[in-house]
Order: structure tokens, then sequence, then C-alpha cells
């Protein structure tokens, strides 16, 4: 069985880890967001890749949700010494060696899906690893500035990072997103597909992201594998992060309802075929199976059981 699941960071490696656990004889491939990254201290760091490879391959922060498991800050406290912008970014000194072999191997002229491959070679996720390209997207934000009230775009990791979305955004664009093409292997492995899976991951920055990717919501719809989502909001709010402050930007209700149907009915020219909600969550998503169970990603057992009820709703 070929299952392709599309995922941001801390939701979508959660929801693989039950894919995996539900399905062990499949064949997984993640095609995760690469809007998040971004150069800091002349490093390429790319979040949700990061995320998703240290969450499978049990090297992660399982609280922070990023970042290395056991960290220390040594690096940081020196970097901060010397007064070195920015210091609200915060490097591990784990953490620091993938961004290490991440940028030599981009200076060197490997895509950034070769790279990720070899930096998943260490860690053995179990999954194939796809980012959404190899060409460079980042998701800005344009926000009012405080100080002179004049429009501006920010790093989206600054808007989420330094200003813990405090700024209210008015738009997100993804930079260089127009040249962009879906990474080598994404559109053979949804062609490939029995099954297609949004994660519960952030709709606008994540899975947005990714589907704003030329070629990639093509892919998806001529994929013949039907395709279902899991709402990353429950009981009308986030379980985490700040998706709440990214869906209204985009006129979506922050509901399952509102993500659902923002997603769309396969039928009517959206992605879903099938929609899974939390139980007591109103969903009515015209044209969608609307399946119904417990969504807290809360055990490894739930966490199994909502990728297992996703890939039911695959199933012919
Ligand atoms: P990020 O890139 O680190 O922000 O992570 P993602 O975009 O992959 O996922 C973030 C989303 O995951 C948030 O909108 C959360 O509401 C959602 N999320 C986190 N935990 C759970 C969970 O247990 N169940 C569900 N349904 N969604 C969750
Ligand atoms: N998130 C924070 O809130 N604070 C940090 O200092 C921080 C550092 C960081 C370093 C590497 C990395 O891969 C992720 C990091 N994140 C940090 C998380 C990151 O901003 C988010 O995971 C995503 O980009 C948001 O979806
Ligand atoms: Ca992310």
């Amino acid at each position: 069985m070929q299952i392709v699941v599309l995922a941001g960071g801390t939701g979508g490696a959660r929801f693989l880890r039950g894919v995996r656990a539900a399905a062990p004889e499949a064949e997984i491939t993640a095609v995760v967001n690469t809007g998040d990254d971004v150069t800091l201290h002349g490093l390429r760091i790319c979040p949700d890749l990061d995320t998703v490879v240290y969450t499978l391959g049990g090297g992660i922060d399982e609280e922070r949700g990023w970042g290395r498991a056991g960290e220390s800050w040594t690096v940081k406290e020196e970097l901060a010494a010397y007064g070195a912008d920015p210091a609200w970014f915060g490097l591990g000194d784990r953490d620091l060696a993938t961004h290490l072999i991440r940028t030599r191997m981009l200076d060197a002229g490997y895509p950034l899906s070769a790279v990720t491959a070899a930096l998943a070679d260490r860690w053995q996720p179990g999954v194939t690893v796809l980012p959404m390209s190899d060409q460079r997207v980042e998701t800005h934000v344009v926000v009012t500035d405080p100080e002179d009230g004049r429009q501006r775009a920010i790093h989206f990791q600054e808007w989420w990072v330094r200003h813990r979305a405090a700024l209210d955004p008015a738009a997100f664009v993804q930079i260089g997103v127009e040249a962009a093409r879906p990474a080598p292997g994404v559109a053979e492995a949804l062609a490939a597909a029995d099954a297609v899976l949004l994660a519960p991951s952030n709709p606008v920055v994540s899975i947005g992201t990714v589907l704003g990717v030329p070629g990639v919501r093509d892919a998806l719809l001529t994929s013949s594998a039907r395709i279902a989502g899991v709402s990353p909001i429950v009981g009308g709010a986030v379980v985490r992060g700040m998706a709440d402050r990214c869906l209204p930007v985009l006129g979506i209700e922050v509901s399952a309802e509102g993500v659902g149907r923002h997603y769309g009915a396969r039928a009517d020219g959206g992605l879903l075929d099938a929609w899974l909600v939390a139980e007591d969550d109103p969903a009515d998503v015209p044209g969608v199976d609307v399946r119904r169970l417990p969504l807290l990603m809360s055990s490894p057992e739930a966490t199994t059981a909502l990728a297992r009820a996703a890939l039911d709703a695959c199933a012919r």
C-alpha cells in the first residue's frame, strides 16, 4: 500500500508517527512544508523537515515539538554574548549539527531533497521525507509596524517566534513560490498513492503552502487515491500553536467546518473525499464524507487510531 501525507511540523509529525504505526507494511511518503525555512547565523534552517525527521527518528524534544531532546544551549549563549542577532531564535547545540550539514550540502550544490535524504539516513524515520519543493519558498507575513504604522513584510519566523504572532497579519506571502516545482518524487508518489492524507497541520502556513507549489494540487487531484483530511481545529480552537491567528487572514472560520469547507469537496473542484472531525464539532461540509471520532493525539494509541480512521476513509 502506498500512502502520501501532506504535513507541516509538530501536528504533521505526530500524525505521521500514527500513520507509520497504523500501516507498518505501507510505503509512506511525507510531503513537508518548507515555507518556514529561514537562514540565520549563516545557516539554512528547515523547521518542519527537522521536526518530522526528529519526531519519526526519535530525536525530537517532545514538549517543545521542535529541536532535539537533551539539548544544550552553549552556542546560543555565546552568540548572545557577542550581541549577535537574532537572539530571539534559539539554536540548540545538537540541532546546530543538522544546520551545519544542511548548509554545507546546499552550498556544495545538493538539492534540498538530497540533503533531507542524507539527514534522514542517520535518523531512519521509516517514511520517505520529501520537501514540498527543492526551490526556495519562504513565508513572509505582511504586518503593520507598531513603530511607524507602515505595512511591511517580515519573515514568518520573526512573526511566529519573536512576536508570537501578536502583530496582526494582513497577508501571508510565499516568496518564490511561482518559480517553485514539486520536489523530485512528489508527483510520482501522488500518482502511485492508494491513499492521500492531509495531516492535522496548520491549514494556512503548512498545508496551504504545500498546496500552493505549482503542480502539487494538480498531482493531488489527478491521483486515483481518495483524499482524507484531519481537522487541526477541535472544539473551535487550535490544539496548539497559532493557526487561529492565520485562518482569519484567508477568511476561514476557526472551526472544523470552516477548514473543511476551505479545502472543499473533490466533486466541486476541492480536495476532500473525506474529512475527520471531533465528535462534538459541527461540520456541514457538502459533498464530503465527514467522519466523527476522537481527534486528540494524546497518546500513541489515540494517534494510531486517528491515522487508521483516516486510512479507512480512503479505502474504497
Ligand atoms: P507546525 O508547523 O509546528 O505549526 O505544525 P503543523 O502545522 O504540522 O500543525 C500545527 C497544528 O497541529 C495546529 O493547528 C494544531 O491545532 C494541530 N494539532 C496539534 N496537536 C493536535 C492533535 O492532537 N489533534 C489535532 N486534530 N490537531 C492537532
Ligand atoms: N520556535 C520557538 O518558538 N522559539 C525558538 O527559539 C525556535 C527555534 C527553532 C530552531 C530550530 C527549529 O527547527 C525550529 C525552531 N522553532 C522555534 C520552531 C519553529 O519556529 C516552528 O516550529 C515552526 O517554524 C512553526 O511552524
Ligand atoms: Ca511549520
